[in-house]
């Protein structure tokens, strides 16, 4: 019997590459997406699916974390035997911006969804299970490594929201006995990360620099460092929790650990640059309180979902760099042809 997914933060990175992933293993896709001025389905743009076409695809449905009516309406729509949420204001630093807009989404917003799902449950007697997006932004300064009996401590309104929301889930798993499944994951990017979070800040300036498109770099903390893996492997993680005769809650991670620095001078020797000459610290990108060192041990999640990361820390960057400097010569080109303004790349270049 096809299997149907609803996608909450199906927009994003993960969104994106997991509706590939159900797609691939003919799960009925819906995802809920946000009412922009601009277009914002780049990323999943080849899995659309026009309503008036009867071929099978990602089916989008509008709604917002802010607006419990409408979460409601979705769940009750779609009829999704998995739910997944990966939708948050997830940038750390903008958190500090925005913290009372980031707690109503990534902590208020996980409550609308699981109260939304408990009383779908008890009204429709349907068995719904649901993957809860945390991170290891919990850990904050928990000394490495971390696994999931290390104590949290948050050091941003983005921890300490998603914090609230790792535990409501559980709240709700045990005096509900719903099927939620917490994962923790720790830091994975792609060539379809967003541009202002470090690894692809840094991939897009190797390759614009590379192209003569942009001379400078500008970052905060070089020493902190993560744990980075693949996307598309963590993905592969959150589906198996759902598939597991109970619900659980796993920490997702490669287990090694590279500083900011580190990965700058990687990014930056992949395209034959030397970083020394382009980057500049700027105070601004630095945050009021850090979180250190995160480095994470997921053996729980290989002994018991058989989940082992795929692509190393040094594929990861060649992969993003060559992605990012092919993008850089289209942009080139496209500024050759006077179609991108030289205030875009300013934009580039400082961005968060
Ligand atoms: P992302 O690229 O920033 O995607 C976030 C998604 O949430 C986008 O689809 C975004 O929509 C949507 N969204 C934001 N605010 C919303 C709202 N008010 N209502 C409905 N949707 C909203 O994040 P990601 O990297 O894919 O991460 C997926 C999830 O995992 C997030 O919850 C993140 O906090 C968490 N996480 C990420 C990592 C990581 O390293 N990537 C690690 C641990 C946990 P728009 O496209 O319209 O903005
Ligand atoms: O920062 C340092 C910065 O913004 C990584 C999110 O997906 O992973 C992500 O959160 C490190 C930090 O990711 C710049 O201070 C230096 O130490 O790429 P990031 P993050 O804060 O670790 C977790 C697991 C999530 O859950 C989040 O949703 O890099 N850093 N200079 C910089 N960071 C940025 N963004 N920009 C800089 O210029």
């Amino acid at each position: 019997m096809t299997k149907r997914a609803l996608i909450i933060g199906i927009t994003g990175q993960d969104g994106s590459y997991l509706a590939e992933l159900l797609a691939g293993k003919l799960y009925d896709v819906h995802g809920v997406i946000r009412r922009s001025s601009l277009f914002n389905t780049d990323r999943i743009d080849h899995m659309y699916c026009d309503p008036h076409s009867q071929n099978p695809g990602v089916r989008l449905h509008y709604g917002d974390l802010t607006d419990a009516s409408t979460v409601r309406r979705v769940l009750e729509d779609v009829k999704p035997d998995e739910v997944y949420n990966l939708a948050a204001q997830s940038h750390v630093r903008v958190s500090f911006d925005m913290p009372e807009y980031t707690a109503d989404v990534v902590a208020m917003g996980t409550l609308r969804i699981i109260e939304a799902l408990r009383d779908h449950v008890i009204h429709s007697s349907r068995a719904v299970r649901y993957y809860q997006a945390g991170s290891s932004e919990m850990f904050g300064s928990a000394p490495p490594p971390q696994n999931e009996k290390t104590p949290f401590y948050p050091r941003s309104p983005y921890g300490v929201s998603k914090l609230a929301a790792h535990w409501f889930s559980i709240n709700y798993r045990e005096a509900y006995n719903l099927f939620i499944c917490n994962g923790i994951l720790f830091n994975h990017e792609s060539p379809r990360r967003g541009e202002t979070f470090v690894t692809r800040k840094v991939t897009r300036a190797v390759g614009r620099i590379s192209q003569g498109l942009q001379d400078k770099l500008y970052l905060g903390n070089l020493s902190a460092r993560r744990d980075w893996g693949y996307a598309a492997d963590y993905v592969e993680a959150m589906w198996l929790m759902l598939q597991q005769d109970e619900p659980d809650d796993f920490v997702i991670a490669t287990g090694e650990t590279h500083s900011v620095g580190e990965l700058v001078e990687l990014a930056f020797a992949e395209a034959g640059l030397d970083w020394r000459r382009h980057v500049v610290i700027d105070q601004r990108y630095l945050r009021p309180t850090e979180v250190d060192n995160l480095c994470g041990d997921a053996a729980k999640a290989t002994d018991q979902l058989g989940w082992r990361p795929r692509v190393t820390f040094p594929e990861l960057i060649t992969m993003m760099v060559a992605h990012d400097c092919k993008l850089a010569q289209s942009e080139q080109a496209l500024s050759q042809a006077g179609f991108i303004t030289p205030a875009r790349g300013a934009a580039m270049a400082g961005g968060n």
